[in-house]
């Protein structure tokens, strides 16, 4: 099997988002008078919902589960939430959050070697320009043959709809690609959509489940911040282009 493209989920992946999307939640729920907090441990549990949107209809069920039924929880859920996306730009637009260790390595290596990328992500649209734009330049999308994100699909993780939205943008085969993805839900909807997949957990995932990860790792390393553990079959302690089509072609624990 040769490896012929790479999907990236974005928050958790990408970049460690999670406290700033936490962070936005809040705010937006003080600009509209609503007395929800959402803690760490809260909102680690939240988590579990894929979708901002759906989040908070999940938790306003939870409190107050006769007004969530009503009519116009839906307009109020839309306005919250454009309401904390911006918040969410505001937070991380600018460069004021930095991808995580080796992605940024990694994404420049495969792009180089001309290696189809695409984006796979919950997330909403705007979240990712904010975040991106600021990483890898305002031209951020032509590194990636598809961004498919919140609005491209209904279903959301663990669904695995918008990892099959990217494959078929991509034209590749499942088996010829590998994902990267930090929590539970997203190995889910990556594996069910047959595609190997690199797991880094952040703070908020790392009690997750991912006995069907390829390789769980902390990060992906850089030769500035190596990891402290080996790779399989590597020399180097971070993963680049040669260690993943090792790992792609099967030839995981077989020596460099
Ligand atoms: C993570 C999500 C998103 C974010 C919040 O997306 O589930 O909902 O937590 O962003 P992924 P929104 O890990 O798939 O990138 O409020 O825009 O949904
Ligand atoms: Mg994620």
């Amino acid at each position: 099997m040769t490896l012929h493209a790479l999907l990236f989920d974005v928050d958790g992946t990408l970049a460690d988002t999670e406290a700033a999307h936490r962070d936005a939640f809040n705010a937006a729920f003080a600009d509209v008078g609503l007395g929800w907090y959402w803690s760490e441990s809260l909102y680690a549990s939240l988590l579990d919902v894929a979708g901002g949107k759906e989040r908070i209809l999940y938790y306003w069920k939870l409190v107050d589960p006769d007004e969530a039924d009503g009519s116009e929880v839906r307009a109020t859920i839309e306005r919250i939430h454009a309401i904390k996306t911006r918040h969410y730009e505001a937070r991380v637009g600018g460069g004021k959050l930095a991808l995580r260790p080796g992605m940024l390595r990694l994404i420049g290596e495969a792009h180089a070697a001309g290696l189809p990328m695409a984006i796979a992500t919950t997330t909403t649209p705007a979240n990712i320009d904010a975040l991106l734009g600021a990483a890898l330049g305002q031209g951020w999308r032509s590194l990636f043959v598809a961004v498919c994100d919140a609005s491209t699909v209904a279903n959301k993780k663990p669904a695995p709809d918008v990892y099959l939205a990217a494959l078929a943008a991509l034209g590749v085969a499942a088996c010829d690609c590998l994902a990267f993805e930090d929590s539970e839900n997203g190995l889910r909807a990556a594996t069910t959509a047959g595609i190997a997949t690199i797991v880094t957990p952040t703070a908020f995932t790392l009690g997750h489940q991912f006995s069907d990860a390829l390789l769980v790792l902390p990060h992906l390393g850089d030769p500035a911040l190596p990891m402290s553990q080996h790779l399989p079959g590597a020399e180097q302690r971070w993963v680049d282009l040669a260690a993943l089509r090792r790992w792609h072609d099967g030839t995981l624990f077989e020596a460099a």
